[in-house]
């Protein structure tokens, strides 16, 4: 495991923004049916194609994370989507998860497999260009759920995870996501997502993950999407740095919030008084925070591309504009 290279990489995977365009077969196949597409394997790559040449990407963005099928699929111009981006000066990553599953004695809780051959996998992978990966746990809010039990459990594996991401020199994004689907009310949130990401650390300490070649990118502490009263901006910001300030070691370089079915201007709003609150107390907050979202970067460009070629340069202008955003708001200058 070479320390030095994994925490110089982690550096540069959060320098700007990241672009989560690792969308499961099952998920693009969702988002591009909302356009009325289809998905298929050269819909999917002629649509990434589309984000990753987008003039300007590596001024805003400084990390992909690929799915599978993207990481073996190549530009018109045949070039491998993960050489494309290191030559743009991104670093290309890869999902390396494999979905979840639901438990059904434990209400709305599920696990998230992946786990049997990781190691061959994160070689090949390695081979394929990615330098970073990531391994989202998700955890339901409802009556019963996320049980102690699912919150042990996704916090070993996602400490092991970690942990053999680094033996093979990639930089593990660790992605615990309290979903905001649901009604709970704000201090729920609050009290389940700190419960979270305390025992994410303590397990990720527990095997021995090196903080400083690491990447978490959690959610932000918000009320259920269907609860009336939802919190403001200021009390987002707020509450989010608290949990974190209360859960996150300091040697963990960059925090790098998803936007979780957050509107693109509200997840930039929210990232933006983020980190306007952090640059006053810059000691108390010493790790870089950024944004790794993939709804509330994609959403706008992907409704204005719609699936057609003539539309394919409006879409990226649409892409960068949001891109630049969201990398000001990643610097509280918005
Ligand atoms: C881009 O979506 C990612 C993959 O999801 P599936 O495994 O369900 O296909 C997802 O993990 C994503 O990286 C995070 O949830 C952040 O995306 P959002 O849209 O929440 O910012």
């Amino acid at each position: 495991m070479n320390t030095k290279l994994l925490r110089q990489n982690a550096r540069k995977i959060v320098s700007r923004t990241i672009l989560a365009a690792d969308e499961s077969t099952g998920t693009i196949k969702k988002r591009l049916a909302t356009i009325g597409i289809e998905s298929t394997p050269e819909i999917n790559r002629q649509y990434r194609q589309l984000l990753f040449t987008a003039p300007g990407i590596e001024k805003n963005v400084s990390g992909v994370i690929l799915y599978d099928e993207t990481i073996r699929q190549s530009t018109d111009q045949k070039v491998p989507f993960s050489a494309h981006l290191e030559k743009r000066g991104i670093v290309p990553g890869i999902k390396v998860d494999k979905g979840t599953v639901q438990i059904p004695t434990l209400g709305q809780d599920k696990f998230t497999q992946g786990l049997d051959k990781l190691s061959d996998r994160l070689a090949e992978y390695k081979e394929l260009g990615a330098k970073f990966a990531k391994w989202r746990a998700v955890y339901t809010i409802d009556k019963i759920s996320p049980s102690d039990t699912i919150i042990e459990r996704n916090a070993h594996d996602l400490a092991v995870y970690a942990l053999l991401c680094q033996q093979a020199d990639i930089v593990p994004i660790v992605e615990p996501e309290v979903l905001m689907e649901g009604n709970h009310p704000f201090d729920k949130d609050m009290v389940i997502s700190e419960k979270v990401f305390t025992k994410v650390f303590e397990l990720l300490k527990e095997y021995g993950v090196d903080f400083g070649g690491m990447i978490l990118k959690p959610n932000m502490i918000t009320s259920g999407k269907k609860n009336a009263k939802q919190a403001d901006v200021k009390k987002v910001a707020e509450i989010s740095l608290k949990v974190l300030k209360k859960t996150v070691p300091t040697a963990v370089p960059g925090i790098a919030f998803l936007s979780g079915g957050q509107s693109p201007d509200l997840a930039t709003i929210h990232l933006n008084e983020i980190n306007k609150m952090r640059n006053k107390n810059k000691s108390s907050y010493p790790w870089r925070i950024t944004a790794s979202y993939g709804r509330a970067l994609q959403g706008e460009a992907l409704e204005a591309w719609g699936g057609k070629k003539a539309n394919v340069q409006k879409a990226q202008e649409i892409f960068i504009a949001r891109a630049e955003k969201v990398y000001k708001a990643s610097q509280g200058k918005l």
